[in-house]
């Protein structure tokens, strides 16, 4: 296989993706559902249908490719999601669907009968609507329309509405005929960087448990109020940032993770002692009982905080889903197609989560990581190298060689 000319092609459709949704700052902001992200899908079936291939789109707006006349009765699926978190960066997904369509392009030019379609998942990271992998977690059949119906973006816009406009349907058609699923994906951690290793193979995907606190302090006169009068919500918000810190710090030996990654105040402005507070707090790991510790520790000390501080606060779970562990079967077998083809490899979990955390719901999952740029991701500064995104689908395709015999 000439590598020069999968560096070119790989090129050629990166650039084509390149520009949408470009911030003045370098990054790109594609956020779920939204206006980039339908370019960034509509582009793909630019890009697809210019290399002869057939595309469909799902009634939640994934989309799908294929090699138009072959017609098989299962399909290996490849494919990953062209969304991306707000001043994201351009590799954070994108990796995954370009090395299926490179495997399609290899299958398509040396006529192999391997049965293979490329999903590009709507909607995978919780940027847009605070819950992550919607696109996947529909075409799986993994989310509830009452879970649904909740879910707004920062436009405040419902996703129902949303779909309404889009004309998808939030039942829709669940997909059959899977034999498995691949995708490659940056690790936007930095084993690999630091390792100075190419290819990660996956074992298991960190699921993110997701809860928004809201505190109800009380706003006062910042000039005329007494301090030990106030019920200053920030002050007490501050405290429990530092608590989901420490308590992720205590875990961090099981792998777990703890972030506040989002804090809206009102009414923010200076001779205001600050009435409410909103926290969005993401918890990670591949340890359910230690995930669970850190639940548990956050919810004991912030009650003891608040009761410290007389002030009310609500506690609401936003998303919850367990670790996964990726298919042993697939593991193995993309070990060996890495070893026949004289890769080396590291097997590592995966901290972030991905949509092959909803395939797996439905058929045998595996994930290939390649390296990004110092472990950089989801900041205008992701990098990766596109001869990476080659190494690993040649893992991809001998793999697809190996199940296909
Ligand atoms: O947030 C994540 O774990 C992933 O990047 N969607
Ligand atoms: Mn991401
Ligand atoms: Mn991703």
């Amino acid at each position: 296989m000439d590598s020069l000319s999968d560096v070119s092609f790989l090129n050629s459709l990166f650039e084509r993706f390149y520009p949408i949704g470009s911030c003045e700052n370098g990054g790109v902001t594609r956020l779920g559902y939204g206006p980039e992200e339908n370019k960034m899908h509509n582009m793909l079936k630019d890009i697809s249908k210019g290399l002869g291939f057939k595309v469909e789109t799902d009634s939640a707006g994934n989309s799908f490719v294929g090699i138009g006349d072959a017609k098989y009765e299962k399909y290996h699926i490849i494919g990953s999601h062209l969304d991306s978190v707000p001043s994201g960066g351009r590799y954070d997904g994108v990796c995954g669907v370009l090395s299926g369509l490179l495997v399609l392009n290899w299958i398509k030019k040396y006529n192999l009968k391997i049965p293979v379609k490329v999903v590009a998942f709507r909607c995978e990271e919780s940027s847009a609507f605070g819950r992550a992998t919607i696109g996947s977690s529909l075409s799986t059949g993994s989310i509830k329309d009452s879970e649904l119906a909740k879910l707004k973006n920062v436009n405040g816009e419902s996703l129902l509405d949303v779909f309404e406009k889009y004309g998808y349907s939030p039942e829709p058609y669940i997909m059959q005929n899977v034999i498995d699923y691949i995708e490659l994906h940056i690790e936007q951690g930095r084993v690999l960087w630091e390792k100075g290793m190419d290819i990660g193979i996956v074992t298991s995907i960190a699921a993110p448990r997701r809860y928004r606190l809201n505190i109800l302090g009380r706003q006062d006169h910042s000039g005329a109020t007494p301090m030990y009068m106030r019920k200053d919500a920030l002050c007490a918000a501050a405290e429990v940032i530092s608590l989901v810190e420490e308590l992720g710090k205590k875990e961090s030996v099981h792998s777990t993770v703890a972030t506040v990654g989002i804090i809206k105040e009102k009414p923010n402005v200076m001779n205001v002692v600050p009435g409410f507070v909103e926290l969005g707090i993401d918890i990670r790991g591949i340890d359910k009982d230690s995930i669970n510790r850190v639940l548990d520790g956050l919810k004991k000390d912030t009650d003891n905080i608040m009761k410290r501080r007389g002030i009310d606060y609500e506690f609401q779970k936003i998303s919850s889903s367990d670790p996964v562990t990726l298919d042993r079967s697939v593991i193995e077998s993309l070990k060996r197609a890495a070893k026949k083809l004289n890769i080396d490899f590291v097997e590592m979990p995966s901290g972030a989560g991905h949509d092959a955390m909803e395939m797996a719901n439905i058929t045998k999952a595996g994930m290939i990581f390649i390296p990004c740029k110092e472990g950089i991701s989801h900041n205008i500064h992701e990098k990766a190298d596109l001869d990476k995104v080659i190494e690993g689908s040649k893992i991809i395709l001998e793999y697809l060689k190996e199940e296909s015999l």
